[in-house]
């Protein structure tokens, strides 16, 4: 890839509406992003691989658990940081804010908000320096969208349970220590278990082929007979709402994600556009190139101030899984459109590795199917304001 030459754009001063610790983390993560990621990250997706030398620096900035309390290894910060440091890596690409968002809020969430007091500790400070690695299990081959019709279940065995079934589409499970499980009981009641890798009967095949995403591992998770001690469920939270709550921290993470991708499209698109000359004049200078630049700036502005908006209803405790729902929905969107739009700005140079816009672009392809599709997001909406279901 070319150097990056990154700058981040506040056409509407939001840096105003943050303070001086979000500016520093946000700030430093970025930093890292410039500095670790940007240099690797075309190779690791050209050969579709898991950059994994950099987890260190992941929890070294403090991108797996920043919202969770600082005695369980967590930085202890609020929502608005947790999501500018989405943002930054999701700036460097889709499948390394994957990782942290996975770790942080599908892992280490579900231990801190429904595990015990053993389970936290025992955990969240290793999953916290990286020293753990987890991956959560919700979708099955044939329930996606519909995940209250999973398969995968759970018996009884007096001091353990026998798990039985299989998770697809699962982001680190080809690597991962552990994996929060999401699997029915004997009276069809979802539970989530922590299902530890060396479990006899676990295994996690890698999912090949794809043309998204490719510096993100993701795999199966197949449990045949696995026997889980029963010190391994997670006691404080049962049915569809306990993964479906995780989901709103995941997909609040993903809102701030896909705008620090728009960006960096934007800002590429920019100065490609200022700098490349046609009929002896940068292209920058013409009406239908401006229209594309003035449109994706005017999107990412309103998404940024959605999203801090939501980041500090969700740092009150305030934001609805709706809200939350409409601003991924939102994000994902822009940034998609504006990944197509920066793209065709580079003419042919926008379909190489030279530059970041044709990565992020088939990333977001995955982005904007996993973690609720655009139209279960629609539909999350629609049933808010009209109080209709239109799922089912
Ligand atoms: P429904 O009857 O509406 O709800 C069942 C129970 O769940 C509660 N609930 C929620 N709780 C917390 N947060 C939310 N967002 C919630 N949404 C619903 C609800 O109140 C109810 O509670 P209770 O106590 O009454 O039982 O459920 P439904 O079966 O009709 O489904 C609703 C629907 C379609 C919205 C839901 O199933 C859904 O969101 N589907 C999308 C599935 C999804 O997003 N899967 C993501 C898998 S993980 C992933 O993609 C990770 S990618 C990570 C990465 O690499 O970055
Ligand atoms: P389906 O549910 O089969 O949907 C297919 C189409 O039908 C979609 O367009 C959908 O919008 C539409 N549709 C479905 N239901 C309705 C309806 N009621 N009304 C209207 N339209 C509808 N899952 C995990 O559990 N953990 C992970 O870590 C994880 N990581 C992932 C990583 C990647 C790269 C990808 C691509 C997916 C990942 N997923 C993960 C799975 C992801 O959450 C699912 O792919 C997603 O929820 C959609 O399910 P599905 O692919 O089965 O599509």
């Amino acid at each position: 890839m070319a150097e990056d030459l990154y700058q981040s754009h506040d056409y509407f001063y939001m840096d105003e509406l943050l303070t001086e610790e979000h500016k520093l983390i946000r700030n430093a993560a970025r930093e890292w992003v410039k500095r670790e990621v940007s240099p690797i990250i075309e190779d690791a997706c050209q050969k579709a691989e898991f950059p994994k030398n950099i987890l260190p620096g992941l929890a070294e900035i403090g991108a797996f658990g920043p919202y969770i309390p600082t005695e369980y290894g967590g930085a202890g910060l609020d929502q608005i940081s947790y999501g500018l440091i989405m943002q930054e890596l999701e700036r460097g690409d889709s499948g390394i804010r994957s990782t942290a968002s996975v770790q942080s809020s599908l892992v280490m969430f579900p231990i801190w908000k429904y595990g015990n007091e053993d389970q936290k500790k025992k955990y969240l400070p290793k999953l916290a320096d990286g020293s753990l690695i987890g991956c959560f299990g919700l979708t099955e081959p044939d329930y996606g969208s519909n995940p209250g019709g999973m398969k995968t279940n759970i018996k009884d065995k007096g001091n353990h349970f026998i798990l039985n079934g299989s998770k697809m589409w699962i982001s680190n499970s080809p690597f991962a220590d552990i994996a929060i499980v999401w699997a029915k009981d004997e009276s069809n009641r979802i539970k989530g278990l922590i299902v530890e890798r060396e479990m006899d009967g676990f295994t996690t095949p890698e999912t090949h082929g794809k043309w998204s995403l490719r510096a993100s591992a993701t795999g199966e998770l197949v449990f045949d007979n696995v026997k889980v001690p029963k010190e391994n469920i997670l006691p404080n939270k049962d049915g569809l709402g306990a993964p479906l709550g995780c989901l709103d921290s995941a997909r609040y993470g993903i809102a701030w994600g896909a705008i620090g991708a728009a960006m960096d499209c934007y800002d590429t698109a920019l100065r490609y556009a200022k700098e490349r000359i046609q009929f002896g004049k940068p292209i920058a200078s013409f009406q239908l190139q401006q229209r594309k630049l003035a449109k994706m700036i005017t999107e990412i502005t309103k998404a940024q101030f959605l999203t801090w908006r939501l980041g500090v209803l969700k740092s009150e405790n305030r934001a609805t899984s709706a809200q939350i729902s409409m601003c991924k929905r939102n994000n994902v969107e822009i940034a998609l459109k504006i990944a197509r739009e920066a793209r065709q700005i580079l003419g042919a140079m926008g379909i190489t590795g030279e530059y970041s816009i044709m990565r992020h672009m088939m990333n977001l392809e995955s982005v904007i199917t996993y973690e609720g599709t655009h139209d279960i997001h629609l539909l999350i909406t629609g049933m808010d304001i009209t109080g209709e279901n239109a799922f089912k």
